[in-house]
C-alpha cells in the first residue's frame, strides 16, 4: 500500500482537495430532482483554511474531471465525500484512479454513510474513513500529516486492521461544538451554484441549523450515527448564514423545530433583523407539528414559500409501529391540517414493505385520497448500513451492488413477485404530482416558473418520469441467486461492523 500508512511522501504545505463524487444512480428517487451543493465539505474547508492550510473543493458532478485538480493544485490530501450508501462504489473506484494518478496523496473517505459504516470504504486505495465530524476530524488528518505523524494517532478515524475489518482510534465523535465552525465556506462552490436546485427553485442553498436526531425510527441511519443528540448552531450564527445566502433554502436538519423555545427564537431573530426569503424546505415529523402549531406560525412570515417535508412512513397505526415511528395516523392527519391551515406545502414520503400484498397498496392509496397526499413520495423499505436493521437483514440481502441502496431497488424478494410488485410501486408513484399525465400537467407546472428555470425544470421533471414506469425498474431488479449481502463490493468488507 501507498501513503499515510506506508510513509508516502508528505508536502509541510497542506493543501487539502475535498471532492463530491458523480453518482451513478440519480435515476430514481430524490436524486431526480435535487442537486444540492457539498455543505459538509464546505463546513471542512472553512474549518481548514481558518488554520491555514488551502482548499479547494471540486463537485465532480460539474466540475473538471479529478485528475486536472490533482495536477493543478498539487494536493497533501484528498478527501472524498461518501454521503449516500448508492454512492459506495463510486467512491472507491474516485479514491483508485487518484491513486493510480498519484500514489503518494493521502486519501481519506467521510460523509454519512462511511462514518455509519466504514467498512466496505477500508480499500487499500484508502488510507482513513473519518468518523468525526468532518471540521475536526480531516483538520486532525491534516495536522497529522504536517507534523508527520501516523493516522493511527488521530482521534475520529478508522483504519483498515488488515484482516479484513477495522478498528477505530479512540476519541470523542459527534461531540463538536457546531459554532466552531460559525459559517461554511460556499464561495469553493460559487461555479456551480446555478447547477444546486430543487426542481425550479434554482438556484437552491442548504443550510444546517442543527445536527442529529433524537428518535429512533428503524430505517434511518442518523440517530444511530448521532446517538440521539442533537447539536444546534448559535441563533446569531444561523441569522448570519442565512442573510449571506439567496432566495431559496433547503434547510438540512433532520428534525426542523426540535426544541420549540430555540426554534421560536431563532425565527423571531430572522424577522426582526428583516431577513425573508422566497421559498423554504424544511423536513419535520407529524407529531410535533400536530403539537406545536406556534412554531409554524413564529417561522411563517421568514418565506413567502414554506414547504414541509413529513416523514409519513406508513397509513395504519400498525405500519408506524412496525418502523418505531413513536407517532399516529391521528397525529398525521392533524399535522396535515395545521400546516395546510397555516398556508405550509405538505410534502413528505411513505414506505413500502416488499413484504406488502395488494390490499396494503390499496389501504396506502385510500389513505393519500383521504388527506390529499399528492406531493408525496415513495420509497421502499431499505436497511441501510449503519443500522440494527441492515445487521439483522443483512443474510437475506441478495443485491450485488451499493447502488440499489437508492430505497427504489428490492434488496430481496418481494411478497408479490417482482413484477406485480413494482406495477403497484408505480401505481402508487403515479398518484403524485410528478405524474406529468397526471393531476399536474406540465403546463400546470409551468406557470410562474421564470424562463431561465424552464428548460431545467423540463429535464428534472422528465427524468421523474422513469419513477412510475414499472420497465425501468425491472430492468435493473438484479438479485443474487441466493441471498448474500457478500456479493456487494467489496465482497469481504459487509460482514457486519468489526470494530475493536
Ligand atoms: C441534503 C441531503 C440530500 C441531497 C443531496 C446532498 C448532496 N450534497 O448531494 C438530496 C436532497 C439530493 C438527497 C437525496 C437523497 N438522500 Co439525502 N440527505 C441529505 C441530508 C438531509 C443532509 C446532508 C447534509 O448536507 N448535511 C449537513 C452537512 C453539514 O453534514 P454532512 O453532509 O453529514 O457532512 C459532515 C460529515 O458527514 C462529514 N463529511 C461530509 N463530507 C465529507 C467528506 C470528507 C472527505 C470527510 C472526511 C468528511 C465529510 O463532515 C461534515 C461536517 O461535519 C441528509 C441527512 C443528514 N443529516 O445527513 C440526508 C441523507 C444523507 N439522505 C439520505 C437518503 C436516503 C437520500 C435518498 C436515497 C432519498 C430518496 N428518497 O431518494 C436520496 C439519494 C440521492 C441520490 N440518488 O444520490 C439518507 C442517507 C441514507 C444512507 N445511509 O444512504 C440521509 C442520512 C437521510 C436520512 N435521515 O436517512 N439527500
Ligand atoms: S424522525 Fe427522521 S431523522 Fe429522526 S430517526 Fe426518524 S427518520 Fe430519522
Amino acid at each position: 500500500m501507498t501513503g499515510i500508512l506506508s510513509g508516502g511522501t508528505l508536502t509541510r504545505e497542506m493543501h487539502a482537495l475535498l471532492l463530491r463524487p458523480v453518482p451513478r444512480n440519480e435515476r430514481f428517487g430524490l436524486g431526480t430532482f435535487f442537486r444540492i451543493e457539498p455543505l459538509g465539505m464546505e463546513y471542512i474547508a472553512a474549518a481548514l483554511e481558518a488554520r491555514g492550510h488551502r482548499v479547494t473543493v471540486a463537485d465532480l458532478r460539474f466540475a473538471r474531471p479529478v485528475e486536472h485538480y490533482i495536477r493543478t493544485c498539487h494536493p497533501g490530501l484528498v478527501g472524498i465525500a461518501a454521503m449516500h450508501a448508492l454512492e459506495t462504489d463510486e467512491v472507491l473506484v474516485l479514491a483508485a484512479r487518484i491513486r493510480r494518478v498519484a500514489p503518494g496523496i493521502p486519501i481519506v473517505v467521510g460523509g454519512h454513510t462511511a462514518a455509519a459504516y466504514p467498512a466496505p470504504f477500508l480499500t487499500p486505495d484508502v488510507d482513513a474513513v473519518c468518523v468525526d465530524d468532518g471540521e475536526r476530524a480531516v483538520a486532525a488528518v491534516a495536522q497529522a500529516l504536517e507534523r508527520g505523524r501516523p493516522l493511527r494517532a488521530v482521534p475520529g478515524v478508522a483504519l483498515a486492521n488488515g484482516d479484513d475489518g477495522y478498528w477505530t482510534v479512540p476519541g470523542e465523535t459527534a461531540t463538536l461544538g457546531l459554532d466552531e465552525v460559525p459559517l461554511p465556506a460556499r464561495h469553493h462552490v460559487a461555479p456551480w451554484r446555478r447547477q444546486y436546485a430543487c426542481l425550479a427553485h434554482r438556484p437552491t442553498w442548504l443550510i444546517e441549523t442543527t445536527r442529529g436526531c433524537p428518535f429512533r425510527c428503524s430505517f434511518c441511519s442518523i440517530w444511530q450515527l448521532h446517538e440521539r443528540h442533537v447539536r444546534e448552531r448559535s441563533i446569531g450564527a444561523v441569522c448570519d448564514d442565512f442573510a449571506s445566502v439567496g432566495d431559496h433554502i433547503f434547510v438540512a436538519d433532520d428534525l426542523f423545530w426540535y426544541h420549540g423555545s430555540r426554534s421560536q427564537a431563532l425565527a423571531h431573530e430572522l424577522v426582526r433583523r428583516g431577513i425573508r426569503k422566497q421559498w423554504m424546505l424544511v423536513q419535520s415529523r407529524v407529531d410535533l407539528v400536530a403539537r406545536h402549531p406556534e412554531l409554524l406560525e413564529a417561522w411563517r412570515p421568514v418565506a413567502a414559500e414554506i414547504d414541509v417535508f413529513f416523514g409519513l412512513e406508513a397509513a395504519t397505526n400498525e405500519g408506524l409501529q412496525s418502523l418505531d415511528k413513536d407517532t399516529t395516523v391521528g397525529y398525521t392527519a392533524e399535522a396535515v391540517k395545521v400546516a395546510r391551515t397555516l398556508a405550509y406545502g405538505v410534502t413528505g414520503n411513505f414506505v413500502i414493505d416488499p413484504a406488502w400484498h395488494e390490499d396494503d397498496f390499496e389501504r396506502l392509496w385510500a389513505f393519500i385520497d383521504r388527506h390529499a397526499l399528492y406531493q408525496t413520495g415513495f420509497t421502499i423499505l431499505t436497511p441501510l448500513p449503519g443500522t440494527e436493521y441492515f445487521e439483522q437483514m443483512h443474510p437475506r440481502l441478495g443485491a450485488r451492488q451499493w447502488a440499489h441502496f437508492d430505497l427504489h431497488h428490492l434488496l430481496w424478494e418481494p411478497a408479490l413477485g417482482p413484477e406485480r410488485f413494482f406495477e403497484l410501486y408505480c401505481e402508487t408513484w403515479r398518484r403524485s404530482v410528478l405524474n406529468l399525465r397526471g393531476r399536474k400537467r406540465f403546463r400546470h407546472w409551468m406557470r410562474g416558473v421564470e424562463w431561465k428555470n424552464a428548460l431545467f425544470l423540463l429535464k428534472a421533471l422528465r427524468r421523474t418520469q422513469r419513477l412510475m414506469g414499472p420497465k425501468h425498474y425491472l430492468a435493473e431488479y438484479d438479485l443474487a441467486p441466493t441471498a448474500v449481502g457478500a456479493a456487494l463490493t467489496p465482497a469481504t468488507r459487509l460482514q457486519g461492523r468489526l470494530t475493536q
